[in-house]
């Protein structure tokens, strides 16, 4: 018989909502693959910035808050999903970020089975990444990237969210508390939906 397709979980939210610290709990507790959009871009951006005239744009792109190009987006996703050689599931941190990656994704990967969206007030982004800006260098935590990432976020998660509700995929949870009290939840309702 062969194998079911590995169950996938995406993490949506604003940056600084807790993506990244969520779905790795998330793949320790379940056992799953984890894969960061941002990590992925970030790492090739950085690998061929110099070589290479897309990437060389795609950095300057990141770097400064804006979204990279779907195309290249799903692309990279799909290289990287297919190098997983057999997982019991995928949680996929931060994507997508708009209704248009959604659909393509949908169209050229699956249907994720489960939407995590991690609801954080604007001003707890603004002091999470404020003080991870202290602590680390991404080249996107600087104040100009941080306002456009915010700005964008807001833009496009009314749509994105109403999009995955009627599809009856999505779950909202109130990330503006301890990682894990949100954690809790985000167990308890992966649990209920996907097991
Ligand atoms: N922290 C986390 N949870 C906390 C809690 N409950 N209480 C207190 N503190 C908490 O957390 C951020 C910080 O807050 C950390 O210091 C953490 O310890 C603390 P983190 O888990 O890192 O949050 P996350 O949501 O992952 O924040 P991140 O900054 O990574 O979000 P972004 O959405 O900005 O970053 P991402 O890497 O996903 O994307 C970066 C860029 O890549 C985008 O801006 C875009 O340019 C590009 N991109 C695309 O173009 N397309 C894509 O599909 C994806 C990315
Ligand atoms: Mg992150």
């Amino acid at each position: 018989p062969s194998r079911p397709r590995p169950k996938v979980i995406l993490i949506i939210g604003g940056p600084g909502s807790g993506k990244g610290t969520q779905s790795l709990k998330i793949a320790e507790r379940y056992g799953f693959e984890y894969v960061s959009v941002g990590e992925l871009l970030r790492k090739k951006m950085i690998h061929n910035a110099t070589s290479n005239r897309k990437w060389s744009l795609i950095a300057r792109i990141i770097t400064n808050g804006e979204l990279a190009p779907q195309e290249t987006t799903i692309t990279e996703i799909k290289q990287k999903i297919m190098k997983i050689p057999e997982a019991s599931g995928i949680v996929i941190d931060g994507f997508p970020r708009d209704v248009g990656q959604a659909l393509s994704f949908e169209d050229q990967i699956c249907t994720p089975d489960l939407v995590v969206f991690l609801a954080c007030s604007n001003q707890r982004l603004k002091e999470r990444l404020e003080k991870r800006a202290e602590l680390q260098g991404r080249p996107d935590d600087n104040p100009k990237a941080i306002d456009r990432r915010l700005t964008n976020f807001k833009q496009n998660a009314v749509p994105l969210v109403k999009y995955f509700q009627e599809k009856g995929l999505i779950v909202t949870l109130d990330a503006d508390r301890d990682e894990e009290e949100v954690f809790c939840d985000i167990s308890m309702t992966v649990d209920n939906k996907l097991y």
